[in-house]
């Protein structure tokens, strides 16, 4: 047994030998001898009464991919709890363009039915389009986003048929996302759901390509803490045409035009792969993995997306921006590395971030001893290869899959985007990932562990018996965490920092890492349970017990 094992058998001791059996499928320990990623369970549901890390479908959908569309406006059908708890939590940070002009943006508002005890008894349609006729009366959209919450599912509100009356009634698209928080087993569910929707009914309905050379997308970034915007400075110094970012800061008008790309670039591969291959499928646009956390893997990334277009001009503007770009940040990156160097960590966060920060910390000289994923899919551990073998069970069977067909119109092979011949095209996909992701396996050294759904239990125990110098969690964890006196980092929101991505935010995160492991502070903190003595054993369970 390795220090990795070690660490785990003691934190299986409380579970009852079902859940013990079960937890254990979704923990993986690298060993030397694995030279391939041995199955791990994933996109399974959470043990009833086990305290998870995940989210709701709702959230998937709203929250995650639909919510940053800056001017459409997201109408959350359902009580108010679900429009508040996701109004302002994750950061969608959006800015007025040419297209876009400051008032037709409404990612910081919050709109919401607020679906009372007589909507539940009587139903809720009359009362989400009168809120339609409203929104559009005060605000005039350009087009509205419908979310479900669990109560429409469970009484049976269509709200397909409200949004089809809306848009007759006001001729601007309205659409209906049936994510009922209870659908799949965590967000996941809800982006496919959105993915689904935003390429059956948006992508596609526009005809204007932007001018300009190398046009590319930017799937699965979602602007945090402005990730977006650098990686658009990035790409655009580099000679690239940038078409859309979805969802971070795009708008609508970006979304219909999403089609006229020559390739698409894939950062968070959990949330967005429907689209990326949906896309390839009909339109025949390959798609790049890429990752633009980390130096040296914003350089990788580079050099890689330079390779698909076979333009030596291209090739050569990008050395220089890598250059450049790295030769200017290096001396703030080592002075934060002097701190970072050997420190450890362990990184908890939903279904990308795991993986790609592991490649910064690496910039940092540390290591990430424990990742995991709260609801990535066997794919994003293992690698794309393992896809058709994942068996589909009744919860991912909930969720609709589009069988898309060519589109006979605009269908162009790939290589035909890419302007090169279908020998040249087969050459490139030895040299670069397209169409391809390896998931977080090959990343991990021995010993480092891989967990799925990790839940308080495990995280707390983790945390005791390898004591990391700093860990990435949400923000349920993250005050247990810094009570137990180790530095957190909130990685979905950044802490309110940011942006993390590309050249930029590598100096954002060394400084905020660095400050992190040398503040005193939490050598500082005394939890209450060991200030006080535990209250003795009960006498009998009487009120003064
Ligand atoms: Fe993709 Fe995300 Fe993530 Fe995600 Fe998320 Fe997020 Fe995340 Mo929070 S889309 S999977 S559902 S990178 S909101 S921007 S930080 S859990 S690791």
């Amino acid at each position: 047994m390795d220090s990795g094992e070690i660490a785990l058998e003691d934190m299986y001791t409380r579970y009852p030998d079902t859940v013990k059996k079960n937890r254990k499928k979704h923990i993986i320990v690298k060993t030397e001898a694995a030279e391939s990623c041995p199955p791990i369970e994933a996109n399974t549901r959470t043990i009833p009464g086990i305290i998870s890390q995940r989210g709701c479908a709702y959230a998937g959908c709203k929250g995650v991919v639909i919510g940053p569309i800056k001017d459409m406006i997201t109408i959350t059908h359902g009580p108010v709890g679900c429009g508040y708890y996701s109004w302002g939590t994750r950061r969608n940070k959006a800015r007025a363009d040419a297209s876009t002009p400051k008032d037709k943006i409404y990612t910081p508002l919050c709109f919401i039915s607020d679906m009372q005890e007589p909507d539940i008894v009587f139903g809720g349609e009359k009362k989400l389009a009168r809120m339609i006729d409203e929104v559009v009366a005060i605000f005039h959209p350009r087009a509205i986003n419908l979310c479900a919450t669990c109560p429409v599912g469970l009484i049976g509100d269509d709200l397909g048929a409200v949004a089809k009356a809306a848009q007759e009634r006001h001729g601007i698209p309205v659409l209906a996302y049936n994510c009922e928080g209870y659908k799949g087993v965590s967000q996941s569910a809800g982006h496919h759901i959105a993915n689904n929707n935003v390429m059956q009914n948006i992508v596609g309905t526009g005809t204007e390509r932007k001018p300009g050379p190398h046009v590319i997308n930017v799937l699965g970034e979602y602007n945090i803490g402005g990730d977006g915007w650098e990686q658009e400075r990035i790409l655009k110094e580099c000679g690239y045409t940038v078409n859309c970012v979805l969802t971070g800061d795009a708008s609508y008008l970006d979304i219909k035009n999403l089609h006229l790309a020559d390739l698409n670039l894939v950062q968070c591969h959990r949330s967005i792969n429907y689209i990326a291959e949906m896309m390839e499928t009909k339109y025949g646009i390959p798609w790049l993995k890429v990752n633009f956390i980390g130096v040296e893997a914003t350089n990788q990334s580079l050099r890689q997306l330079a390779k698909c277009f076979g333009d030596p001009e291209l090739e050569r503007q990008t050395e220089i921006v890598i250059e450049r770009e790295t030769a200017r940040i290096a001396p703030v990156m080592e002075q934060y590395r002097r701190i970072c160097q050997g420190k450890t960590a362990f990184a908890f966060v939903g279904g990308s971030r795991s993986h790609h920060y592991q490649h910064l910390l690496r910039d940092l000289g540390m290591e990430v001893v424990v990742a995991g994923y709260e609801f990535a899919h066997r794919d994003d551990y293992e690698g794309r290869q393992v896809i058709p073998t994942i068996k589909s069970d009744a919860d991912s069977k909930n969720i609709p899959e589009l069988h898309l067909t060519p589109d006979m119109e605009r269908y162009r092979e790939p290589q035909e985007y890419l302007g090169m011949s279908k020998e040249r095209y087969e050459e490139l996909k030895k040299e670069v990932p397209i169409s391809y992701y390896e998931g977080m396996y090959p990343d991990l050294k021995a010993g480092e562990i891989m967990i799925d759904d990790c839940n308080h239990h495990e995280v707390e125990e983790m945390v005791e018996k390898i004591r990391p110098d700093l860990i990435f969690s949400g923000v349920r964890d993250k005050y247990i965490v810094e009570k137990m006196g180790i530095a957190a980092k909130q990685m979905h929101s950044y802490d309110y920092s940011g942006p993390y991505a590309g050249y930029n935010g590598a100096i954002h995160f060394a400084r905020d890492v660095a400050h992190a492991l040398t503040t005193p502070a939490w050598k500082m903190i005394i939890p209450p349970w060991e200030k006080e003595p535990a209250r003795p054993a009960g006498n009998g369970g009487g009120p003064d017990a």
